[in-house]
């Protein structure tokens, strides 16, 4: 052991169990004296449209989360009725295009997921690209992935008070997984 380290609890650095109470006992005191700023973490729905799950883009999708450093909290592949997709479209119910949008979101297969991560909402639009995929920047999932707004692959809520509506109607609370990831050192500080 080198002289800087310091071994927690007695003996060996205690049991696993003490060591993490001993840990958490340290962040609280740590985020008491505003030592610590711990991440304010978010949840979003992300959806893969059954355009996107029919061209086979599900895995590329998810593999960007992933790979942005995004946790996967809930995933359900689904094929939603009509009264759920208008009820996610429920602020588009004067658009004219509302029927159709709900009609072809009610055919499936669609991939709902939860992700959690740091200031995810705004990110994960970020990643989204624009509505209708010819405004969206190449690199964006819309810019690289499809053509036209009616089949722009992929949903992702739009604030934080929609993305905590959207779980809830897509989730129920048991579905989705808490976790911590091994990664989470080598994301957040
Ligand atoms: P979603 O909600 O699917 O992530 O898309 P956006 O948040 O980016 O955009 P939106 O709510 O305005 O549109 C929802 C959905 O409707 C389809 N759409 C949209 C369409 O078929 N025709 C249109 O003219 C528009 C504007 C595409 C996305």
């Amino acid at each position: 052991m080198h002289s800087h380290e310091v071994k927690w609890g007695t003996g060996q650095g205690g049991t696993p169990l003490n060591r993490e109470r001993q840990r958490v006992s340290l962040v609280t005191l740590g985020e008491a004296a505003g030592l610590i700023v711990q991440p304010t973490m978010e949840r979003t729905l992300i959806a893969v449209k059954s355009d996107g799950v029919q061209r086979g883009l599900t895995g590329d999708i998810i593999s960007r989360f992933e790979r942005r450093g995004f946790k996967l909290i809930g995933m359900r592949l689904v094929k939603p009725s009509e009264d759920l997709a208008k009820q996610h479209y429920i602020d588009l119910k004067d658009k004219p295009f509302y029927a159709g949008l709900c009609k072809f979101t009610s055919s499936g297969p669609f991939v709902a997921m939860c992700w959690e991560g740091q200031n995810i909402v705004k990110m994960s639009r970020d990643m989204l690209g624009e509505t209708n995929p010819a405004d969206s920047k190449p690199g964006t999932i819309r810019g690289d992935l499809c053509v036209q707004v009616g089949r722009n692959i992929i949903h992702g809520s739009d604030s934080l008070e929609t993305a905590k509506k959207e779980v809830a109607l897509w989730f129920k609370p048991e579905e989705l997984v808490e976790w911590k990831s091994c990664m989470e050192p080598y994301q957040y500080e």
